[in-house]
């Protein structure tokens, strides 16, 4: 049920996300855009779960290894296709894309506690195609 709830939220306040759990949906088309997640940038404080929902088929959820994540998190990649969740306990800026996606600008952050310390390690990520003019305008966002 409050999985269910925090999926409402989400549908009513789509470009807004601070709350205690978020959901973000993976989806073909939203607005303007193709290959989107809908909620590009979340903030959340450590302990939360972020839950990505597989309303499009397609898509998954992986972090940026490469210097797209702070020092001590290990790899994450789900299964295409699938409803995933990740609870989040060490601070910093998190990026990630959607790995069939990567290029189409299928891309995302999550911040915890309001952590920006890898800032400068998340602007070396090498996005790719589409997605760099979207990471550079999500970055520039958070550096708000
Ligand atoms: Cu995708």
């Amino acid at each position: 049920m409050r999985y269910f709830v925090v999926f409402l939220f989400g549908l009513f306040f789509s470009n807004f996300a601070v709350a205690e759990d978020v959901t973000i949906e993976m989806l073909n088309k939203l607005d303007k855009r193709n290959m989107v997640f809908s909620l590009e940038i979340v903030k959340i404080n450590s302990g939360d779960t972020v839950f990505w929902k597989a309303t499009d088929k397609g898509h998954n959820v992986e972090f940026i290894s490469k210097g797209g994540v702070p020092d001590g998190v290990e790899k994450f990649k789900s299964k295409v296709g699938k409803d995933i969740e990740f609870n989040f306990t060490i601070p910093g800026i998190y990026a990630y894309w959607c790995t069939p996606h990567k290029t189409m600008g299928m891309i995302g952050f999550v911040i915890v506690d309001d952590d920006l310390s890898n800032l400068d390690s998340i602007k070396k990520v090498k996005f790719l195609g589409k997605s760099k003019k979207i990471a550079a305008a999500l970055i520039a966002e958070l550096e708000g």
